[in-house]
């Protein structure tokens, strides 16, 4: 009589293995990036910044340029932020900013080129 307790401990075994397949599954799905990794991405293009960008504080903000001239990042006016490097056509530069507040930035090349972006808490 050993088979038909085999057979009743293999169902015994499917019968737990439901539970089993839900544990499993659970860490198997995407895991979502933590919020303060994600940012905004700014595509300067035309000779101009989107107006306004609005991220959370210590998100990263990627300038990137579409443009054939070269532009720039820089402050202007409200709190201070490292200006980025030249970029060149298809070059991007990311700043992040660890204090919330308005940031005013535009282009050194081109006095027109202006933006805003809102760093929330
Ligand atoms: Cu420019």
């Amino acid at each position: 009589m050993r088979k038909p307790g085999l057979v009743l401990s293999s169902l015994a075994a499917l019968l737990a293995l439901p539970g089993g397949i839900g544990c499993l599954r659970g860490p198997a799905q995407p895991t979502p990036a933590p919020v303060a990794a994600q940012g905004a991405v700014v595509d300067i293009k035309d000779f101009a910044f989107p107006t306004a960008t609005t991220v959370k504080k210590g998100q990263a903000v990627a300038f990137r340029n579409l443009d054939p001239a070269v532009h720039n990042v820089a402050p202007q006016g409200g709190p201070a932020f490292d200006k980025s490097p030249d970029l060149r056509q298809g070059e991007s530069h990311a700043l992040t900013f660890k204090e919330a507040g308005t940031y005013e930035y535009r282009c050194e090349y081109h006095a027109n080129m202006k933006g805003t972006i809102t760093v929330e808490e």
